[in-house]
């Protein structure tokens, strides 16, 4: 076997790392702004496969088939985004002969439709939020569409039949609103996906994200695995995950894990797969949507079973059989939590800061992964997605695990863009986080309350910043009459940590 891997950055060096510890030789594709990205050194074999906006290279399937052609690679696998949800890109490789790292076309297609997964699983007995069955008919009237509205009840959601993730979502509050939401959704909905159709769901006030990884074999077994929580998100981006959720009883756990593996039978899945659900305050659970792919915050749910699913992917594509205790799958082994670094400035509303990252010091130590894409000298693209990293902790239990990401996260040295580094050295400081009480809309809610406050102040300067603080305050302190001039009493971290080191 040797595997292609069509895709970049943090993800394709995970990819690379699995197929080393498989001794299987791999191969990178890169783009012009690419040239020098870490999966490129890191992969055996590199190729080029055009400009850097991806619709030129990562999303081109003809040159990613010649590219495995040219190294004789005979199986590709597609990471997560770019083309790892398209059917049409899976169908090409295996009618190339190649294997594909994934899940079989045809169920890409039937569970890229929403309204297509929530009838697999109607059909399946699994509950879904209460809505309509199918799509609403490009050409229904006001009247059918008020008809419609009615029958689901408000507050009601309009989503997008080919949407997902949030993308061409409208919450309607009353009847009167529901025409003009529906116009606008589709049209949204046209040009995002190429397919305006929508549909309704109630929309549920303040549910929890909850999602259920799975591996399925291709002899019909399936193991669900202990949830993930996904509920801190800002503006329909994840931003942190953890594995179990407090929310989740191991009762819970297991009738949820049973409806998701009854979903991934009855879409004959096949490979590594997630379906979402949302969690209601009554306890109660409902499908939302299943992605046909390897998710970004995948890592949590190895930390707490000790199964490497990039290892499972590969195994599962040479045809193995699945060989884990579902017992053993279902309970976690304390507790893990992710926090996606971006290169983004929260200061700034989480504006990219793409630019040459000029250092980057990842953090390590006891309980604590870095899966990071980026080395330094790589300048971080306008191009392309800014997660540059994703930090890992893992403990016995939760407290733990949060104590060793506060510390990682003030490890983690980043020098020339700006990060998201101090918005979680906050966040993971806030009552009702540590607290576990959040919902889906907790974290949108809290930075709407907060708005213009520094992240800066948070995150802990370092023992050389200390001492320059300390000696600018000295100096200061020397050159002032005493008054401290027009500064204010208080002032930044910087400072206090400066007069505290100054008055040792
Ligand atoms: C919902 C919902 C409430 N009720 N559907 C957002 C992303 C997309 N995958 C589905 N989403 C939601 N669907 C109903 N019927 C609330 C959300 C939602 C959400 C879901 C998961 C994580 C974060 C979210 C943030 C806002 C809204």
């Amino acid at each position: 076997m040797k595997i292609l891997i069509a895709n970049r950055g943090e993800i394709a060096v995970r990819v690379i790392r699995a197929c080393r510890e498989l001794d299987i030789p791999t191969v990178a594709v890169y783009s012009d702004c690419d040239r020098g990205a870490r999966h490129v050194r890191d992969a055996d074999q590199a190729v080029h496969i055009g400009p850097s906006p991806a619709r030129e290279s990562y999303l081109r399937i003809d040159r990613l088939l010649d590219a495995a052609k040219a190294t004789g690679a005979d199986a590709v696998h597609p990471g997560y985004g770019f083309l790892a949800e398209n059917a049409t890109f899976a169908r090409a490789c295996t009618d190339a002969g190649l294997i594909f790292v994934g899940p079989p076309a045809a169920a890409i297609t039937l569970m890229g439709s929403k309204t297509g997964a929530r009838a697999v699983a109607i059909r399946a007995g699994v509950p879904v939020v209460p809505g309509t069955d199918a799509p609403l008919g490009p050409r229904a009237t006001d009247d059918e569409i008020a008809r419609e509205g009615a029958r689901v009840g408000y507050p009601l959601m309009v989503k997008a039949v080919a949407g997902g993730g949030g993308k061409g979502m409208r919450v309607v509050e009353s009847p009167d609103a529901l025409v003009n939401a529906v116009r606008t959704a589709r049209s949204e909905a046209g040009s995002a996906f190429g397919d305006s159709a929508v549909y309704f769901e109630r929309r549920l006030s303040r549910p929890r994200h909850i999602e259920i990884q799975l591996l399925g074999d291709r002899y019909g077994t399936i193991v669900p695995f202990v949830e993930r929580e996904c509920s801190i998100q800002r503006r329909h981006q994840k931003v942190v995950e953890e594995s179990p959720s407090l929310a989740v009883d191991p009762h819970l756990r297991r009738r949820i894990a049973d409806a998701a593996a009854s979903v991934a039978s009855a879409a004959g899945y096949t490979n590594a797969g997630t379906i979402e659900f949302l969690l209601d305050e009554d306890g109660s659970f409902y499908f939302l949507e299943m992605n046909t792919r390897l998710q970004v915050e995948h890592p949590v749910t190895e930390i707490v079973t000790s199964q490497d699913l990039v290892h499972w992917q590969i195994r599962i594509a040479r045809g193995e059989r699945l060989s884990i205790d579902p017992d053993q799958a279902l309970t976690p082994d304390g507790h893990a939590i992710e926090c996606r670094i971006y290169a983004e400035d929260p200061d700034e509303g989480f504006m990219p800061s793409p630019g040459l990252v000029r250092a980057i010091r990842p953090a390590a130590g006891p309980g604590v992964r870095d899966d990071g894409g980026v080395i330094p000298g790589y300048t971080v693209p306008i191009f392309y997605d800014s997660m540059i990293a994703k930090l890992i902790a893992g403990g016995a239990s939760r407290g733990e695990a949060i104590a060793r990401m506060l510390r990682a996260l003030r490890e983690y040295e980043v020098l020339g863009v700006r990060t998201t580094i101090p918005f979680f050295l906050w966040l993971l400081r806030e009552p009702d986080f540590l607290a576990g009480r959040f919902d889906t809309t907790y974290l949108d809610r809290l930075l709407a309350s907060r708005r213009g406050v520094s992240f800066s102040e948070f995150s802990e300067a370092d023992e050389e910043t200390i001492a320059i603080a300390a000696a600018l305050d000295a100096m200061f302190r020397a050159f002032s009459n005493g008054s401290g001039g027009s500064r204010p009493a208080g002032g930044s971290a910087w400072t206090i940590a400066g007069r505290q080191e100054a008055l040792r």
